[in-house]
């Protein structure tokens, strides 16, 4: 049997214990950080790019609708296909949507030509021709997967994207012009310039980040920016044409 003063402090400690337990447990949760927005442009300094034809007689199908080439589309001083975002590793982690991101084959094309990806996020891949594709999915020269897709398929889901930081490339061998690309983010605060070159990433919490713009064709630029709450920061991005070599 345990001595009086044994008993004692056994029922002094489980006390202690209950008091340090307990009022951290009735802590109100802390408030999450308030949060703003980032807000801009991404603009072309010269004349825009001439853009190709594509050479698309190989598939009857294809065939009947010419398409130009997407691999710097500018209009009005604004350019398409830019991928904006915070630096990976500077926005905390956050789950993955249920929802997949989705990309269409369609005029033996892919639509969207980049889409952002949360890492965990499912991308799932549509044939809408009435003809046959095949997705050829590449990390660098790494290939993830190859599949053949028929017309009127099912869909193509892969969960096989890598990690935050890297993009995957997807490939048609039927169709050799098709290209489209999957930029893996751990975070959900990135956007895709549309012909309007706008962009906006909503929701961020306050703070000092770096942003990202990434284009497949042009590369990488990056711009420091602030965010406070309630006034959106306004961030313009500027590519041009790449200069051409010293002779
Ligand atoms: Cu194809």
């Amino acid at each position: 049997m345990a001595s009086p003063a044994r008993a004692w402090s056994l029922a002094a400690l489980v006390g202690a214990v209950a008091a340090i337990a307990g009022p951290a447990a009735a802590q109100p949760k802390p408030k999450p950080r308030p949060t703003g927005t980032i807000a801009g442009t991404v603009t072309w300094t010269g004349a825009a790019p001439s853009r190709a034809e594509l050479d698309r007689k190989s598939d009857p199908v294809c065939a009947r609708t010419s398409q130009l080439s997407e691999d710097v589309v500018v209009a009005a001083g604004k350019l398409r296909d830019v991928h904006v975002r915070l630096k990976v590793g500077s926005a905390g982690t956050h789950a993955a949507p249920a929802v997949p991101v989705v990309v269409v084959q369609s005029g033996c094309m892919y639509a969207p030509r980049v889409v952002g990806v949360i890492a965990g996020q499912k991308l799932e891949i549509v044939n809408s021709d009435p003809t046959f594709h095949n997705v050829r999915g590449n990390l660098g020269a790494k290939i993830l997967w190859n599949l053949a897709h028929t017309a009127g398929g099912a869909a193509h889901s892969r969960s096989d994207l890598g990690q935050a930081g890297d993009v995957v490339s997807l490939h048609c061998d039927v169709h050799p012009w098709m290209a489209a690309w999957a930029v893996i983010s751990d975070h959900p605060f990135f956007d895709v310039t549309a012909a309007d070159g706008g962009f906006e990433l909503r929701d961020v919490p306050v703070g000092s980040y770096t942003l990202e713009a990434w284009h497949p064709t042009l590369g990488l630029k990056t711009a420091k920016v602030k965010v406070k709450k309630g006034k959106p920061a306004k961030v313009t991005f500027t590519f041009a044409a790449a200069a051409a070599p010293a002779t």
